[in-house]
């Protein structure tokens, strides 16, 4: 039996406040600010353990290396490995802040998932995602690259596929902008994918970076084996990318037969239901749409709470569930559409709240934090063992949290020798609880 099993990021010891995403209201808002990356990894690995706590299965993707000290050698700074960092925060503590960031936290943007009753071969398909369009994601593609390759590295089952290349044609932010409708997660179903710009169409009027181009949606869809019958293409709205919905993530969800999203998400949404129900007649199933009204709930308190950030999953029993970030609790218009949801004649018949503000404040809710992989039982089996959580796997991490992550880290600390040697010995016994040897550069490299 096929299940979708979320792979959470755990959020790494460099979580940081540097206001690096344009058009990410919280990033810029909280920018300057002091993190504590200990309760940010702890919210985290709360967060996984009540999903396993709900009957889901779960896996994690370890942090990436970072303070990324090989990218600042490629750009001249020489010496030690703490040299070459502090002479690079010397010249640009912003410089810094980019090859320091923890952002592989969300997995949403690790890579594009296609499940092998979509693929043309059979086997599960993975694009990484090459987040061109922010300098400080731009990083993580190839590390991602390899990790998704230990983890799904049996070939009989997974494909992981090259990033695609880093040009502001194929801008591509992985499953971010990428929904799946189906009637159960192991039947073949429609892939909804989202962007934010066609590259290769006339200049728009957007204010803020449309990162997902077309060009890269066609091109993942081609390497995955998506066969026309199985894809459509739609566009983000300007009006949501302009208010802060820098992926579709922001303002939309998908579960088997639902789609859950704001009015103001796409441009021409009646467009956009008609292509899906179309689509969806072929494999057997009629899509639920819940649409949230702009008149009852605003756009801005969408973007501000997350909303549409929640997790719809459905539980072992059926029942289809939100996992919600607490802002969503707290906001009266959100809350009253949830409420009315809950109520309403549709398969969502429960909402969980949780703590994420650590991860919020960077514009990460509970969706941004998983990876969603829809795999048989064959497939499941194949997976890295190391990385499948259990409870005792998640205390065990908890302490590993405890004793290695700092409570305070604010920009002057990212460029501190002593800084990246805590967060290299973190990353170094993690490798030993995920049984992940030689992850990382700096492991390599000193072998
Ligand atoms: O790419 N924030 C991330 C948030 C990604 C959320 N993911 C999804 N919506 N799926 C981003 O904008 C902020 C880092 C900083 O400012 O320091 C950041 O990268």
């Amino acid at each position: 039996m096929s299940v979708e099993m979320n792979f959470d990021g755990l959020v790494g010891p460099t979580h940081n406040y540097a206001g690096l995403s344009h058009g990410n209201i919280a990033s810029s808002k909280h920018k300057g600010k002091a993190a504590n990356p200990r309760a940010a990894a702890l919210q985290g690995l709360a967060k996984m353990r009540r999903l396993i706590d709900l009957g889901l299965p779960q896996g994690v993707l370890p942090p990436q290396e970072r303070p990324l000290v090989p990218g600042l050698r490629a750009l001249g700074f020489s010496g030690s490995d703490g040299q070459v960092l502090e002479s690079a925060f010397v010249h640009s503590p912003a410089l810094v802040a980019n090859y320091a960031s923890a952002s592989c936290m969300w997995t949403a943007n690790a890579a594009t998932v296609t499940p092998s009753a979509d693929s043309a071969d059979g086997r599960v398909h993975f694009t990484p995602a090459n987040l061109t369009a922010m300098p400080h994601r731009a990083l993580e593609d190839a590390q991602t690259h390899r990790t998704l390759s230990m983890i799904f590295g049996d070939a009989n089952h997974f494909a992981v596929h090259a990033p695609l290349a880093h040009t502001p044609l194929l801008g591509d932010e992985g499953a971010a902008n990428h929904n799946r409708l189906c009637y159960a997660h192991g039947q073949a179903g429609v892939e909804l994918f989202v962007y934010g710009r066609d590259a290769l169409g006339p200049r728009t009027d957007l204010k803020f970076p449309g990162r997902q181009t077309l060009q890269a949606s066609e091109a993942v869809a081609r390497r995955h084996g998506l066969s026309a019958s199985h894809a459509v293409f739609h566009p983000q709205s300007a009006a949501a990318i302009n208010a802060g919905a820098f992926h579709n993530d922001v303002v939309c969800v998908s579960n088997e037969t639902v789609l859950f999203f704001h009015e103001n998400a796409f441009d021409a949404p009646s467009e956009l239901e008609r292509a899906i129900k179309l689509k969806s007649e072929r494999f057997g199933f009629a899509p639920q749409f819940i649409m949230a009204p702009a008149k009852e709930v605003p756009l801005g308190d969408v973007i501000s709470s997350y909303l549409f950030n929640s997790q719809l999953v459905t539980l072992p029993g059926g029942a289809m569930a939100l996992i919600l970030p607490t802002q969503v609790e707290e906001t009266t218009s959100t809350k009253a559409f949830v409420d009315q949801t809950l109520a309403g004649d549709n398969p969502i018949t429960q909402a969980h709240y949780l703590d994420l503000r650590q991860s919020m404040a960077n514009g990460g809710g509970p969706a941004c934090l998983r990876l969603r992989v829809v795999m048989d039982a064959a497939q499941q089996a194949a997976v890295h063992g190391g990385v499948v959580m259990s409870h005792a796997k998640i205390d065990t991490l908890e302490r590993w949290v405890k004793s290695h992550y700092r409570d305070r880290l604010a920009i002057e600390d990212l460029g501190d020798p002593k800084f990246l040697q805590d967060s290299r010995d973190a990353l170094d016994a993690l490798t030993q609880i995920l049984d992940l040897p030689n992850l990382y550069d700096f492991q390599r490299s000193s072998a």
